[in-house]
C-alpha cells in the first residue's frame, strides 16, 4: 500500500518541493489549499491531475489553518500516515502588521492539527511534522545554534512559531504522538516567495541587468543568515518522519553570510562587481566593473543598491548559523547545495523569467520538474 501524506501549505515554496519529492517516492499526496480570488497554484501546476482522472495520486482540498472543523473533516477523510504542517503566515516583517492573525494561523493552527490527530484516534497511526524555524533563536544565546540552544523570539511570527514548537513537543510527550519539529534555517530556491530578501535580490538584479529597473531598495544589509536550498531541506523533513523515534532537529548548512554579500554574489552572476560605500541609510552599492552579456545595462559607476528604512524591522535577528550535526549523525542528512550554487540557480531562473518570451516558450513552471 502506498503511504498517504497530507501537506498543509502545499502551494508554498516548500509544499511544492515536498509534494513532488513524495510523489516521486510513490506517496499519495493530499494538499491543503486556501481559497483565493485568483489562481495561486503556479508552483504545483505540473503535479496537478484533472480531478476526473482515475485514482489521482495528488489531490487538493480547500481549507485554512484557522478553521478546525475543516481540518478535522479532511484529516478524517484522508487518514494520513504523515502530516507535514508547512502552512503559515511566513513573512517575519508582515507578522508585525498582522500579529493576531499570525498567532492564530501559525500558533493555534498547529494545535488544531494535533488535536485533530488526537480526537480522530490517529495518535498511533499518523506522524506529524511541524515546520519550526531558526527564527525561534532570534536574539541568539549561543553561536552556532543547536537543538539545545535557548530560544529568544524577536517577532510575532517567531512567538507564534514558539507555541507551535512547544505544543508539538507537548503532544508527543502527553499523547505519545509521533510529532517532530524540524528547526529549519533559511532555505531558498527559484520559487522562493518574491518578498523574501534572496528572491527580491535575484529578481531585481535580473531586471537591472536587462534594463527593466534602475535600483534595488533594501533594508538591513548587515543581517547574516545561514542559507540553504529548499530541495535539500524538504528531504530533511521526510527523513525526520522516517526516523525510529520522534525528535527535534536543526536543519542548516553551518555557514552564514551577510545580505550585502548575497547582493554581490547575485550581481556577479550577471557579470558585475558591486562596491558598497557610505554608512547606515546613506549606504549605496555602485557598479565597480562589468563584463559579458549584460555589461551595456550594468554601467560602471551607476548606483544600483540603496537603503529604504521601510524594510527595517522593529526588532531584528542579526545573526543565524545552525549546527546540523545531529541531523547528519541520526538521519544521514547533508546539504548538497552551497550558497554559490543557490545564487546561480536563482539567478539563472530569474533572468529567464524576466525575458518572458523565452520563459513562456520553455513552458514556465508548468513543465518544471524540481528534482530532475
Ligand atoms: P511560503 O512559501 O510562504 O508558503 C506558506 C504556505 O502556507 C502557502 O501555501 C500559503 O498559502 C499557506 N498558508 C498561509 N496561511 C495559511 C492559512 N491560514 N491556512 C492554510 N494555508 C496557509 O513558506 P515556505 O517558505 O514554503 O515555508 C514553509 C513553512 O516552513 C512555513 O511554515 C514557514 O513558516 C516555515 N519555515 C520556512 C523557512 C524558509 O526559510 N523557507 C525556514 C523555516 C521555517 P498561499 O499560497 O495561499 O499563500
Ligand atoms: O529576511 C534582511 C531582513 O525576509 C532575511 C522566512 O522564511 O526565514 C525567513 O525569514 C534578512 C532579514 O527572511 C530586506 O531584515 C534586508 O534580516 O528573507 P527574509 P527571514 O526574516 O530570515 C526564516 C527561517 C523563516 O522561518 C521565515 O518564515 O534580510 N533584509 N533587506 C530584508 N528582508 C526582506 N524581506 N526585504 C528586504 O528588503
Amino acid at each position: 500500500m502506498p503511504k498517504t501524506a497530507f501537506i498543509t501549505g502545499v502551494t508554498g515554496q516548500d509544499g511544492a518541493y515536498l509534494a513532488e519529492f513524495l510523489l516521486k517516492k510513490g506517496y499519495i499526496v493530499h494538499g491543503l489549499k486556501r481559497r483565493s480570488s485568483s489562481l495561486n497554484t503556479d508552483r504545483i501546476d505540473h503535479l496537478y491531475l484533472d480531478p476526473h482522472a482515475k485514482n489521482p495520486n495528488f489531490v487538493l482540498h480547500y481549507g485554512d489553518l484557522t478553521d478546525s472543523t475543516n481540518l478535522i473533516r479532511i484529516i478524517q477523510e484522508i487518514q494520513p500516515d504523515e502530516i507535514y504542517n508547512l502552512a503559515a503566515m511566513s513573512h517575519v516583517k508582515v507578522s508585525f502588521d498582522t500579529p493576531e492573525y499570525t498567532a492564530n494561523a501559525d500558533g493555534i493552527g498547529t494545535l488544531r492539527i494535533l488535536e485533530a490527530i488526537r480526537l480522530l484516534g490517529l495518535s498511533q497511526k499518523t506522524r506529524f511534522y511541524q515546520a519550526s524555524t531558526s527564527e525561534l533563536y532570534g536574539l541568539v544565546q549561543e553561536v552556532p545554534q543547536t537543538e539545545r540552544t535557548p530560544f529568544y523570539p524577536r517577532s510575532p511570527y517567531a512567538a507564534a512559531k514558539l507555541y507551535g514548537y512547544w505544543i508539538t513537543v507537548n503532544y508527543r510527550e502527553a499523547y505519545n504522538i509521533f510529532a517532530s519539529n524540524g528547526i529549519l534555517f533559511n532555505h531558498e530556491s527559484p520559487i522562493r516567495g518574491e518578498t523574501f530578501v534572496t528572491r527580491k535580490i535575484t529578481r531585481a538584479v535580473s531586471k537591472i541587468a536587462l534594463g527593466m529597473q534602475d535600483t534595488l531598495f533594501l533594508g538591513n544589509l548587515s543581517a547574516k543568515r545561514d542559507w540553504g536550498h529548499a530541495k535539500d531541506f524538504v528531504k530533511a523533513m521526510y527523513l525526520i518522519l522516517q526516523h525510529d523515534t520522534p525528535d527535534d532537529f536543526v536543519i542548516a548548512t553551518g555557514k552564514t553570510t551577510e545580505v550585502r554579500e548575497f547582493v554581490r554574489m547575485a550581481f556577479r552572476e550577471a557579470g558585475a562587481e558591486i562596491e558598497f560605500k557610505g554608512q547606515g541609510v546613506e549606504e549605496i552599492g555602485i557598479i565597480a566593473s562589468s563584463t559579458g552579456e549584460f555589461a551595456e545595462k550594468l554601467r560602471v559607476g551607476s548606483t544600483v543598491v540603496r537603503i529604504d528604512p521601510r524594510y527595517f524591522r522593529p526588532t531584528e535577528v542579526d545573526l543565524l548559523i545552525g549546527n546540523p550535526q545531529k541531523a547528519k549523525d541520526l538521519l544521514g542528512w547533508e546539504p548538497k547545495y552551497d550558497l554559490a550554487m543557490i545564487v546561480k540557480d536563482m539567478m539563472e531562473s530569474d533572468l529567464k523569467l524576466m525575458t518572458k518570451d523565452k520563459y513562456l516558450k520553455d513552458g514556465g513552471f508548468n513543465v518544471h520538474n524540481y528534482f530532475e
